[in-house]
């Protein structure tokens, strides 16, 4: 109960450059994000790649390569690759850089749903760069695609044959029903780590109640087989990571979900969202995971047993 796992999400695919300059997009950027971030206590790095020329999402494995080992040299956090990548990539782009890096952990949907940005795109006066309104406003025609077989297929490419295991990203109640059914399959085994997702436009809104359900239906499926951690979009990273923390779970901040540091104030490091969240967790008598200790919690195969 007292450790808690802090999780920095250093750059996703959701904001666009237009959003913030302080979004880090070119691999010095990621890399230096990120190491900052682990030294203010992150234990779990959560990673995505960018163009750097256009800071478009990119799922290219030379663009990850560009700052993994840069980050591996630096810090001794745990290297979470994201396989969800961003909804207008298919799976097998999605799944390169992950398979070729065979990191600790990597991120897992788990459900089909609709990731709805173009709400976002009404507030951007001035576009940096051309691919970016069209890229927010077709997510209103969009599907997030992860169905059985996607979800069977990362299991068993990272999971099974390259030893990942898994951040289970569950935006809604139906997803947890989804990781037990995988479980009663046999194609995973506990201890689960259960990312809470709430306020994404398409998954479970973010209302307290919400997460005080998906906790207790957790607790239903997987008994003591699993750890939580919460994340929520925009303005409620930190009330919903504070309420995490408050009830054992564990916290994911980051620029990937919020890009504020504070009302009205954009964040200019990542490292600034994990210090803001280490003193309220600290002030709540909770101490941050080391990375080693994450591994212990989360039964990863260890750094040495990458290809980073
Ligand atoms: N940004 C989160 C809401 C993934 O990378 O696989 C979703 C996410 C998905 O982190
Ligand atoms: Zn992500």
């Amino acid at each position: 109960m007292s450790k808690i796992i802090i999780s920095c999400a250093i750059t996703g695919s959701i904001h666009t450059p237009s959003m913030s300059p302080y979004l880090p997009i070119t691999a010095d950027e990621i890399s230096q994000h990120a190491i900052d971030a682990s030294q203010a206590g992150a234990a779990i790095l959560h990673l995505h790649a960018r163009d750097p020329e256009t800071g478009q999402p990119s799922a290219s494995p030379a663009h990850f390569m560009a700052f993994l080992p840069q980050i591996k040299r630096a810090s001794d956090a745990v290297i979470n690759i994201s396989t969800g990548g961003s909804a207008v990539m298919a799976l097998e782009d999605r799944l390169a850089a992950p398979m070729a890096a065979e990191p600790e952990m990597c991120s897992l949907n788990m459900g089909t749903m609709n990731f709805a940005l173009y709400p976002a795109a009404e507030r951007i006066a001035e576009w940096k760069y051309a691919w970016e309104k069209p890229f927010l406003e077709g997510t209103d025609d969009l599907v997030f695609k992860n169905t059985p077989r996607d979800i069977a297929t990362i299991l068993r490419d990272l999971g099974t044959d390259r030893g990942a295991r898994f951040e289970f990203e569950c935006y809604d109640v139906g997803h947890l029903y989804m990781l037990r059914h995988f479980a009663d399959r046999g194609l995973v085994e506990p201890p689960f780590f259960i990312q809470f997702v709430f306020g994404v436009l398409g998954g479970i809104g973010p209302d307290p109640e919400n997460l005080s359900h998906m906790k207790r239906i957790a607790d239903k499926l997987f008994g003591q087989d699993f750890a939580f951690s919460v994340l929520a979009a925009g303005r409620h990273q930190v009330p919903f990571a504070t309420m995490a923390a408050a009830m054992g779970g564990h916290v994911r901040v980051g620029l990937e979900d919020s890009l504020m540091i504070s009302k009205g104030k954009l964040a200019e490091r990542n490292a600034d969202q994990v210090i803001k969240i280490r003193r309220i967790v600290e002030d709540m008598g909770r101490h941050p995971a080391t990375p080693d200790e994450a591994r212990a919690m989360l039964g990863l195969k260890g750094a040495d047993q990458t290809a980073i």
